[in-house]
């Protein structure tokens, strides 16, 4: 297996490391210790009976959802429009986000090597200050004060030695957290886990089909979830965690939804299989279109995480959507996988 990340070819290259010079030129500095918005409410916790599958059985964990035709988008955001007609065959879906306890099995068993954990390339990545050069990945800590938030350098490091296994740096650990979602990965390390499992990751239609639970209207509803693991406050400096955390919260605490799927919307945001592209189906304009050559590579990802605050990143819900550079774990990002059905899960 590589011990350096594979990159996918030149423009990528570029593209990535003129993404991690910017962050590196935003002052970016390395921390290595937990935050308050990275420690979780144990006693809340402990009330709340999180919800938890295990994984023994074929299907296990995994609930159905059914073929189906809908509107796919938001209109909050420009990247979310414009809104299109979507169709999904029936397929099964982790009911909850892949835990620490599920990607330390995946480890295990291959011994694979996460991006975060392999030294970044010189050659490929020239002009990053040393320590962007060392494997590590970004994180979110909660600032005292800030300055406006437009330099989100204000909240977001690069910290070398975080990684799935320490996701706020190297003095921090998952002990404890087996069942919280696995972060600091990056779409490599998610699709790599889900071949292991003989599945795949979701487009980015059928994971927002999922999470609209089989309501179409679901996506009219703009409001911040309540029974969701968001951000409950003044983003990013005030944070009540009036829902039970102020950090990432366990696998299964909320209710779910209509199919039986956990934490769709907040907590972590989940890893699509699909190339991202600032613009929502249609015909984008020619400066937009993307293909894994000659454009930054980045994939979509979904549902919003426990960051998300009514004042910053309204994104807690169905059709809201960003891209995630394809090579940098960041500590709100997760996944979950699916298993696609035989052809008569087509919709009618
Ligand atoms: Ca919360």
């Amino acid at each position: 297996m590589n011990k350096t990340r594979p990159w996918r070819s030149s423009t990528v290259m570029a593209a990535s490391a003129l993404a991690i010079a910017a962050i590196a030129a935003l002052g970016f500095v390395a921390l290595a210790s937990h935050t308050l918005a990275e420690r979780p409410k144990h006693a809340e916790a402990k009330l709340r009976q999180c919800h938890f599958h295990g994984e023994a059985e074929p299907h296990r964990g995994m609930v159905w959802i059914p073929a189906g035709r809908y509107e796919e988008g938001d209109n909050v955001y420009p990247e979310e429009q414009p809104v299109v007609p979507a169709r999904v065959a029936g397929f099964w879906m982790d009911s909850h986000e892949v835990t620490n306890a599920e990607f330390a099995a995946f480890v295990k068993a291959t011994g694979y090597v996460t991006d975060a954990e392999r030294p970044v390339d010189p050659a490929t990545h020239q002009g990053l200050p040393p320590d962007m050069l060392k494997p590590g990945a970004v994180v979110f800590f909660m600032p005292k004060h800030i300055d406006g938030t437009e330099n989100i350098a204000q909240w977001w490091h690069y910290v070398p030695g975080a990684n799935w296994r320490h996701p706020a740096g190297p003095a921090s650990s998952i002990a404890g957290r087996e069942n919280y979602p696995v972060v600091e990965v990056t779409h490599a390390d998610a699709a790599q886990y889900a071949r292991w499992r003989h599945r795949a990751l979701p487009s980015e239609a059928e994971w927002e089909w999922a999470a609209r639970g089989g309501n179409p209207k679901a996506y009219l509803d703009h409001d911040q979830p309540k029974g969701a693991n968001t951000w409950q406050g003044v983003f990013p400096v005030v944070n009540s965690g009036a829902d039970g955390f102020v950090g990432l919260a366990p696998s299964g605490c909320y209710a779910p939804n209509a199919y039986g799927l956990y934490d769709m919307i907040g907590n972590v945001w989940e890893l699509t299989d699909d190339i991202y592209r600032p613009s929502h189906g249609g015909d984008p304009a020619p400066d937009q279109t993307i293909s894994r050559d000659d454009a930054v590579l980045r994939y979509t990802i979904k549902g919003g995480s426990f960051l998300c605050a009514p004042n910053y990143c309204a994104r807690y819900r169905s059709g809201a959507r960003e891209g995630q550079e394809a090579d940098l774990a960041v500590s709100h990002l997760g996944f979950r996988t699916i298993l696609r059905a035989p052809e008569s899960a087509e919709p009618q």
